[in-house]
């Protein structure tokens, strides 16, 4: 038998836990369990933990297979923003894969930095293409020839379309699953308004789904900013984010971007329109993406040497249900009291199954659910059959609490909503923890060398990040800004950049970053 941990082991059909063998020696006998602690060796629990059941590596550098417990939780997370942009009156669309290089060429100064990243078709079969076709690493090169065509009048605007897609970006440097992926899911918007203040408005309304995404669903605080001059996509006027941070490695992690291009495409690709008064104006546009990499900050940031932990907000089985038979108790009965349970949980909306295999003992299914970040287990034994109650343990605290069957589903809801929150607030205190106000190089220094997400005031000079890059330039990466909060602390008069010694202007969120 080959058990969730890959290894080889003995079928175990051994009575409850604590009715007979410990904890312990089921480890020992199943192999169950994560071979390496999170605090030991970040990377290698991270991809660890990713093989249950997340992903499978796949025989191509960078490329991941999402398997069904990754895929219900990004269908989640689409069926939400879906929804939600549908009620900003968004339409979905879906364009074409392939780029033609003429098309590709007219972005020139902005994809000149992105060049090598991009993947190209050049033969089919065994003979070269004519021209060689490159495939999207994102899409304004594909669809702004369409948008100059359809926008004529005033009449045409806004033009708000998204599609739903996969991308391809050539990377060289180290391939994390949904971290840094060469190919990834994602959805993209692209809109055009006749007016920057229309476009302004939706750049912060995305972003604040995008902020809802990570905090209400994922349980993933992050911080909501401006990037950088540097930071910002060069194509277009301003980018805002929304930040993630890495407790275990003091890694920032951009978690989606919201930009508004200004008129720089619309001049490109001359998309115009005539406005009321019968003259020709450019339009101005926004485009916006979150993508899978939601997942991997989920997974990095809740996991724990047990395994994944998920959020019930997107997990696809919120809780599930373990019968522990023991002995001469009534087996049967139990088995239908599990399958009554589940029964109730899903005719109240929550996400349950139940876990019925009779080649399995109920120690090593706790292990393989607690490994798969299921956020409630509820057993059924002789005494809670006996009692007419269920036990309920949560997988975030570990807490139990046998709850009467009778309110199972007010119960249950309570609980879920309370691991959710809690998520939350763990991952945000630990995260605050790391939080180190600076105000000099010195203090920076030593800041960033204890993998602090660092808060410093700035002049917001290009020159003088692409400084601090270069004078922190090592093994792990450069330190470079994250995003300057919309919220402000406040910034006394007279404070000085700690990186130039100029007078600071706003302060700034630095560290490494994915
Ligand atoms: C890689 C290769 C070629 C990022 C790339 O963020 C081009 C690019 O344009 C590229 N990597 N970008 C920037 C993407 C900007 C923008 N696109 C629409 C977004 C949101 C969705």
């Amino acid at each position: 038998m080959v058990g969730p941990s890959g290894k080889k082991e003995k079928v175990d059909k051994a009575g409850p836990s604590g009715g007979g063998k410990k904890k312990k020696d089921v480890k020992k006998e199943t192999g169950l369990g994560l071979s390496v602690k999170k605090d030991e060796n970040f990377g290698e629990w991270y991809s660890e933990v990713c093989k249950h059941e997340m992903i499978e590596y796949y025989d191509i550098s960078g490329c991941y297979i999402l398997r069904p417990w990754s895929m219900a939780i990004w269908e989640i997370m689409q069926t939400f923003f879906d929804a939600e942009i549908k009620k900003m009156k968004v339409k979905n669309c879906y364009f074409p894969l392939f780029v033609s290089p003429g098309v590709l060429e007219k972005e020139k100064d902005h994809i000149e930095g992105f060049a090598p990243e991009v993947a190209w078709v050049t033969k089919s079969g065994k003979s070269d293409l004519e021209v060689p076709i490159a495939i999207r690493p994102t899409s304004e090169t594909v669809m702004y020839p369409y948008y100059s065509k359809w926008i004529r009048g005033h009449r045409d605007l806004p033009l708000k379309l998204n599609q739903w897609c996969n991308v391809v970006r050539w990377e060289f440097s180290n391939p994390t699953p949904f971290i840094r992926s060469r190919e990834f899911l994602w959805q993209e918007g692209h809109t055009a308004f006749a007016t920057k203040e229309e476009a302004d408005k939706e750049v912060l309304e995305i972003l604040e789904l995008y902020r809802r995404i990570y905090e209400e669903y994922l349980a993933v605080p992050v911080v909501k900013g401006m990037k950088s001059e540097n930071e910002k996509f060069a194509g277009g006027l301003y980018t805002t984010s929304v930040e993630a941070f890495i407790p275990n490695t003091g890694r920032g992690v951009q978690g989606a971007t919201s930009h508004c291009l200004g008129q720089n495409f619309a001049k490109m690709f001359e998309i115009n329109f005539e406005n009321e008064k019968g003259e020709t104006e450019m339009v101005w546009q926004n485009s916006w993406a979150y993508s899978t990499r939601t997942i991997g900050v989920m997974i990095m940031t809740h996991g724990d040497d047990k395994g994944l932990i998920l959020p019930p907000k997107v997990a696809s089985v919120q809780v599930v249900v373990i019968p522990v038979p023991y002995k001469d108790a009534n087996t049967q009965g139990i088995f239908d009291a599990c399958t009554a349970t589940v029964s109730a949980l899903s005719e109240a909306g929550i996400r349950a199954e139940e876990d019925l295999r009779d080649n399995y003992s109920p120690g090593w299914k706790y292990s393989n659910w607690e490994m798969k970040g299921v956020p409630l287990r509820i057993e059924i034994g002789p005494r809670d059959l006996e009692n007419d109650q269920v036990r309920t343990v949560r997988r975030d605290n570990g807490a139990k609490e046998d709850i009467p069957r009778g309110s199972l589903v007010e119960h249950v809801k309570e609980l879920l909503e309370k691991i959710q929150e809690n998520m939350y607030e763990v991952a945000k205190a630990k995260r605050e923890a790391c939080v180190e106000e600076i105000k000099t190089w010195d203090e920076f220094i030593v800041a960033l060398n204890k993998k602090k997400l660092i808060l410093a005031p700035w002049c917001d000079e290009e020159e003088v990040e692409r400084d601090v890059k270069a004078r922190t330039k090592g093994e792990t990466g450069a330190a470079k800004t994250l995003c300057s909060p919309f919220e402000q602390p406040e910034l006394p008069e007279g404070t000085l950049c700690f990186a130039s010694g100029k007078p600071a202007k706003k302060w700034t969120y630095w560290g490494r970053s994915y």
